[in-house]
């Protein structure tokens, strides 16, 4: 557990700087005619999911590099994930991966979690790589394999995370297939695409009331000619032919380079099929960085599609946010509390964007005008506001100063190390 005064005597030493600050921003935005306190009011509303998968220190074939008091199973996982909420008050769910972090028993983890004050998000299943007892390898693919019983046997595994979901409370599944093929001509383009659709129509079937189904597209890797979900076209074509609680999931990182995303965005709520959010940033392939660390004026131009599309559809336009990241160098839990910021900050300078001008300068093609508007609400230094929203839920004005003091890290690199671990049990 955090300690308690950590924020306390943190958000002391920030007090008076941070009052300045948010002072002189107060004014110059009430000069501009925004009210502070109905921006901080809609900021509110923006939360994220952590990923499960992203408390330890993740890696690449290259190498990990581990550091002291990473949590040793789901359990310790959601403890780093409510200090998480504790410091930002902005992560109150979490998205599971399943095998990853199965738990051996969902009741005991949902009752923990809800001590913490956590619930769940989309749960995610794993075709893409091959379990211990499994009798049919994924090494071909998996909804897309010529070979029936492997197609089966893919389909079961998620209909079993399903239920492992159905019991943590998660009201979502979010489905991204690594299937595909490496050589033209190893893989009939059409055929793989329909059996494909085929085996998520038998999933989508068997959905929950009230559930929602996500398809994750993603250009290559592992597959390296030809991925069967390869883009927001073919997610798009999935997720229409199965029906409307199937939905489109964007990864920030599943698009080539120079990929205008923020207008991936926009078609897919056009088409009224934007289901939700893997954050993350990238500068080459699917990097999985901090999400705003390499682009954020593209992270901005997408939350700018959602705060205008939110704007006209009102409280039925509910994407799913979550983050999906790797965290190679970066103390995992100091790394997404530096994502959660970006991403409110981001979303907070959407939040500035004068729409009625910006739509009269669009209508009237006045180019100029029309940037400009946008700039001035990107170059608004909005961290005091994010900082003041933090404060106001009980949180800290800065996260990561306020999580440095309290020596979580370290009494984790005391504790966990220590021989004789016994998870919780059900209750
Ligand atoms: C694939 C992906 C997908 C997850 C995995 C952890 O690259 O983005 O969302 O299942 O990462
Ligand atoms: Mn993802």
């Amino acid at each position: 557990m955090l300690d308690p005064d950590a924020i306390r005597t943190a958000n002391q030493t920030h007090a008076e700087p941070h009052r300045r600050d948010l002072e002189a921003l107060a004014e110059q935005l009430h000069r501009r005619g925004i009210d502070v306190d109905s921006i901080l009011e809609r900021l509110q509303t923006f939360d994220v999911a952590v990923p499960s998968w992203a408390l330890g220190t993740g890696g690449t074939r290259f190498g990990r590099f581990p550091i002291g008091g990473e949590p040793r199973d789901v359990y310790e996982k959601m403890d780093d994930i409510a200090v998480i909420q504790r410091l930002t008050q902005t992560t109150p769910r979490v998205s599971l991966h399943i095998p990853w972090d199965e738990p051996d028993d969902p009741k005991a983890l949902k009752a923990h979690a809800a001590e913490l004050g956590l619930g769940f998000d989309a749960v995610n299943s794993n075709t893409f790589q091959d379990q211990a007892e499994q009798h049919h390898s994924y090494k071909f693919g998996s909804f897309c394999h010529t070979d029936a019983a492997v197609r089966d046997q893919a389909v079961a595994h998620n209909l079993h995370v399903i239920e492992v979901g159905r019991t943590l409370g998660s009201e979502s599944i979010t489905i991204w297939l690594a299937d595909g093929s490496s050589y033209p001509g190893q893989m009939h383009l059409r055929r793989s695409f329909e059996r494909t659709l085929a085996c998520l129509e038998r999933v989508y079937a068997v959905l929950p009331e009230g559930w929602r189904l996500f398809t994750e597209h993603k250009p290559y890797e592992p597959a390296f000619y030809a991925t069967v979900v390869q883009d927001w076209g073919s997610s798009l074509l999935l997720a229409q032919a199965l029906g409307e609680r199937a939905a489109c999931l964007v990864d920030l990182g599943h698009h080539l380079p120079n990929t205008n995303i923020e207008l991936v965005v926009a078609r897919l709520i056009s088409a009224g099929k934007l289901g939700g959010f893997h954050f993350n940033d990238a500068k080459y392939g699917d990097d999985d960085l901090t999400a705003g660390s390499i682009r954020p004026f593209q992270l901005f131009l997408v939350m700018n599609e959602l705060v205008d599309a939110a704007r006209e559809l009102g409280p039925a336009f509910a994407p799913a946010y979550m983050i999906d990241q790797s965290h190679n160098l970066k103390d995992p839990i100091e790394a997404l509390l530096m994502t959660v910021d970006n991403l409110q900050r981001a979303y907070a300078k959407a939040l500035l964007v004068d729409r009625d001008a910006l739509d009269h300068y669009q209508e009237r093609n006045d180019v100029v005008m029309a940037e400009q508007t946008l700039r001035a609400a990107y170059e608004t230094d909005v961290r005091s506001l994010v900082a003041a929203l933090r404060e106001r839920q009980g949180g800290a004005l800065d996260p990561t100063a306020a999580f440095r003091a309290s020596g979580y890290r370290q009494q984790t690199a005391r504790t966990r190390n220590r021989a004789g671990y016994v998870p919780p049990q059900s209750l």
